[in-house]
């Protein structure tokens, strides 16, 4: 009846002190120094981790992930074959708002425009459009795509949202399907990635669908921003892009390669703002709790919220 935390590049131990806090008495064990009788572990909360180290575990019946994405597990062969739970944490949710709200603010405010004239002390005003002429789409209108579809709107942008399926939310115009893809790039200045990696969403946004922007918004070019997965965009493509105008900015938080190689034209590039893949990080109290009641819940009733389909891999 044991927990393990596998974690790569993280601390396991602020994972494991919440769990025994929040799950009394429970023998908590930590991936790859302390893992002990592996046929004793039911359930793992993973990041990362190796399937391996998931494999070893024959009594496991349920994989947490600490993230909101589940790539890191499905794209490993010989995971095994039991639920995966996937975070949906109001913690998380609001993170990730606002993070884009930061990014999406950042470019409509002429934030880089700004800095470089800081940095060769120019005082020059440049002409500002107003929210409501600049249309902001959202791809993936999951728990993280909605919430921050309807924070940027509650900011008077224009905003709309594309996703597998037909979604019905007020004051965000819902296109659906790779059929309603190109109406949706068309009408989008600002285009903010927030889709699970997947088979079909791996490489998405390449140099077709970058030049399907609108070229003519208030904002004087388009502008990419990504947060959901770097596995989505091909590089190449988007520097390209960058650098002939067919994009005029970026703000990347999630890339091919993580970390980004030292040797990333990104790292350079005055129209691009990098982050570290921390648009929404996995806060270790709040993510902890939120494994805890599941397995609360679990054990109560049979039931897990949030499982994964490994159908559609998200
Ligand atoms: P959800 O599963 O709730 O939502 C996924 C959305 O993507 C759904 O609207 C789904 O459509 C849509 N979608 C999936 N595949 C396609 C496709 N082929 N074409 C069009 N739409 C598609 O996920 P979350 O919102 O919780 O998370 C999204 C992603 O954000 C995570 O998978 C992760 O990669 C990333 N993330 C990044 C973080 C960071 O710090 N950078 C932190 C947390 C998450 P439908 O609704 O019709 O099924
Ligand atoms: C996540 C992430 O998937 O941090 O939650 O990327």
């Amino acid at each position: 009846m044991s927990l393990l935390v596998a974690v790569k590049g993280w601390d396991p131990a602020p994972w494991a002190t919440r769990l025994s806090v929040r799950l009394p008495g429970r023998d908590i064990r930590t991936w790859p120094d302390a893992i002990g009788e592996a046929s004793d572990i039911r359930y793992a909360l993973a990041w990362k981790a190796p399937a391996e180290a998931l494999s070893a575990c024959p009594n496991l019946e349920v994989i947490f992930s600490l993230g909101a994405g589940v790539d890191h597990l499905l794209a490993q062969p010989g995971l095994p074959s039991v639920p995966v739970v996937r975070v949906v944490d109001p913690d998380l949710t609001a993170r990730m708002a606002e993070w884009v709200v930061l990014q999406v603010l950042l470019h409509h405010r002429q934030h880089l425009a700004y800095a470089a004239q800081q940095r060769e002390r120019v005082w020059r005003d440049l002409p500002q459009p107003a929210a409501r002429s600049v249309r902001v789409g959202i791809m993936g209108l999951g728990v993280l795509g909605e919430r921050a579809a309807r924070a940027v709107a509650d900011l008077g942008f224009d905003v709309a949202g594309w996703a597998r399926g037909r979604k019905q939310i007020e004051g965000i115009a819902c296109y659906a399907g790779e059929e309603e893809m190109d109406a949706f790039l068309q009408r989008t200045d600002i285009l903010v990635n927030l889709l699970p990696l997947t088979p079909q969403t791996t490489g998405l946004v390449n140099r077709q669908v970058l030049s399907r922007l609108a070229s003519d918004g208030a904002l004087g070019g388009p502008v990419f921003v990504n947060a959901g997965r770097g596995g989505s965009q091909v590089e190449e493509d988007l520097v390209a892009a960058l650098r002939d105008g067919t994009l005029k900015a970026a703000s990347l938080d999630v890339f091919e390669t993580e970390p980004l190689p030292a040797t990333s034209p990104f790292w350079q590039m005055e129209n691009v703002v990098v982050s570290p893949h921390v648009a929404a990080d996995s806060d270790p109290e709040a993510i902890s709790d939120y494994v805890a009641e599941q397995i609360l819940a679990y054990e109560a009733t049979g039931v897990l919220c949030n499982r994964v389909d490994p159908g559609t891999g998200y």
